[in-house]
Parts: structure tokens; C-alpha cells; sequence
């Protein structure tokens, strides 16, 4: 096994397979609030989000194939956070559909009336519901930069125009899905990310983590109220009690109470429950 990549709350690691090379994506208990990880861990965060991705990916396993090969065939130390999945040719932008307006592309929206070049009406406000899901690609920047917004049509320059209409159609379809699951359980799914590659056989695959509240924004419902910044369905205690601390918001930040940490942990254990419909071991 050979570390490969750290981001800031999971690692990849290679592993040897069969018929070569596959990964190993692991998640971390750690949490970031405000960009920095904070030391303390919230037990179970990646379990439960490792957990959420593979139910996702069953789940639409009947709209694009995925990247997993196994979800129990990794290391002991790694048991239940991490997935042994297939290297595959990544395509070189972030996929993201959002259904509501917020973070960079309110922004972006405030700024020029559009989000990667998808026009929106006027007088939309933070937290609004889009008059209908869009596909906001941005380009994917290494360490330390910030993601871009890239246009349609600067995806179809790059990957050609039939493989952008796939990315959009499928990231749209998958957002669809996620945002009307979550629903029906007490969740908006504001927007979120995904990532594709193709297989060896040339076929584009879903990869990374889909549908969790590291790679989406998850909002409760009941809280929602465009004009604001909108609750955070996982993080909004640890924020709030960040908040409270009179922390600057730089490095390094405090140790988070218990009773933080349960609440947190509570919500991931809640927002597992409430979109697969299985109760959480433990
Ligand atoms: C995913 C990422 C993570 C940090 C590369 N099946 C795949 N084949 C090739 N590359 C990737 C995948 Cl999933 C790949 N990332 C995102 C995941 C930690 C960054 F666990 N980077």
C-alpha cells in the first residue's frame, strides 16, 4: 500500500490488484469549519460518509456505472471508511449542479448575473431556490487555488462537446435524485459536487464521493429562509459554537467540547438515517 494523496479530511492510498493498480479512498474523522480542520475528531464522520457514498452509488448504479470495486475488501485499520476503488482517467473538472444559490456561486451570480455562463433572472438572494437545477462545472485547481467556474462550452473545448452533454445530463440527473430523496426526508440538497472519469474500456464513471455532506451543501428544510445565510445541516453546531469562542477563524482552532462533538455527530448519524432509510450501527 502506497500513500498517494492527502487532502484536508481524507487520504488515497494504491493498492495492488489483480489486474494492477486500484485506490484506496479513505475518509478521516476529521471536520474543517471555515476552511481550517479542527483537532478534534467527530467519531464515526468517516464511516458514516464513506457509508452514505456506497448506498448513493447502489442507488444509481441504473443512471452511470462507478469506480467501486469493494467496500469491504480494504486494510483493518481503514474498516468501514474507506472503499477500494478503480484508477480511472479523470476528467479534468468538478461536475456540480445546484439547485440553490449559495457560496461561489452567489457570488459569482451577484457579480454577473450568471453562474458559469448559465444565465439566471434577477433579484434572486442567498439560500434562493433556482427556477430550475443548472450544471455549473468549475475547472479543478491544485493545491492552494480555487476552483473556476468553466462555461459549457469550455468543457466541450476540452473534452469534446458529446461527453459535456454526458457530464451535464448525468450530474443533473444525479442531483435530481439526491435533492428529491433528501426532501422527502427533511433535507434540501443545495447543490453538490461530483467527479467522472473514464474506465478502461472508455466508458465515463462516476468517482469519489456522492451525495454527502462533505461533497454537498445539505441544508434542513425546516430552517430554510432565502436572504440569509442558510443552517448547515452538519456542521451548524461546531460553527455556531466556533462562532461563540470568539476564535479569528485562523489556525490553529480550538478544542471542540463533548457535547459539540455529539450534536455533530448526531447530525451525520442523522442525515445517514434520514436519506438511506437504515439505522446507523452503533
Ligand atoms: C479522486 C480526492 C480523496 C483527495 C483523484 N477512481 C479514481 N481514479 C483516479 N483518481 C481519483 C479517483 Cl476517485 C481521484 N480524487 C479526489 C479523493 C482525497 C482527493 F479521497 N483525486
Amino acid at each position: 500500500m502506497r500513500h498517494v494523496y492527502s487532502g484536508k479530511v481524507r487520504e488515497i492510498y494504491e493498492v495492488d490488484a489483480d489486474d494492477g493498480t486500484d485506490l484506496l479512498l479513505v475518509a478521516s474523522d476529521r471536520v474543517s469549519v471555515y476552511d481550517v480542520v479542527l483537532p478534534t475528531p467527530i467519531p464515526d464522520k468517516g464511516a458514516l460518509l464513506t457509508q452514505l457514498s456506497v448506498w448513493w452509488f447502489g442507488e444509481l448504479a441504473d443512471v452511470v456505472p462507478n469506480h467501486l470495486v469493494s467496500a469491504t475488501d480494504v486494510p483493518a485499520e481503514f474498516a468501514g471508511r474507506a472503499v477500494r476503488c478503480r484508477r480511472l482517467d479523470m476528467i479534468p473538472f468538478e461536475c456540480i449542479a445546484r439547485g440553490y444559490l449559495a457560496g461561489s456561486g452567489l457570488r459569482e451570480y451577484l457579480a454577473t448575473g450568471a453562474i458559469s455562463g448559465v444565465q439566471l433572472p434577477p433579484g434572486l438572494v442567498e439560500g434562493s431556490r433556482l427556477p430550475q437545477p443548472i450544471f455549473t462545472p468549475t475547472t479543478k485547481v491544485s493545491a492552494g487555488g480555487h476552483d473556476a467556474p468553466a462555461t459549457f462550452a469550455q468543457v466541450a473545448a476540452e473534452v469534446g462537446v458529446e461527453t459535456a452533454e454526458s457530464l451535464r445530463a448525468l450530474t443533473l440527473e444525479i442531483y435530481r435524485r439526491g435533492a428529491q430523496r433528501a426532501a422527502a426526508n427533511g433535507i434540501i440538497v443545495a447543490d453538490t459536487k461530483l467527479e467522472f472519469g473514464r474506465a478502461p474500456d472508455g466508458g465515463l464513471t462516476l468517482a469519489d464521493e456522492v451525495l454527502t455532506p462533505d461533497s454537498s451543501r445539505f441544508w434542513p428544510a425546516a430552517e430554510w429562509a432565502p436572504g440569509r445565510p442558510q443552517h448547515a445541516y452538519d456542521k451548524q453546531f461546531v460553527r455556531d459554537w466556533a462562532t461563540s469562542t470568539g476564535w479569528d477563524k485562523k489556525p490553529p482552532a480550538p478544542e471542540v467540547p463533548a457535547d459539540v462533538v455529539a450534536a455533530t455527530r448526531a447530525r451525520y448519524v442523522a442525515a445517514y438515517e434520514k436519506i438511506t432509510g437504515t439505522v446507523w450501527r452503533t
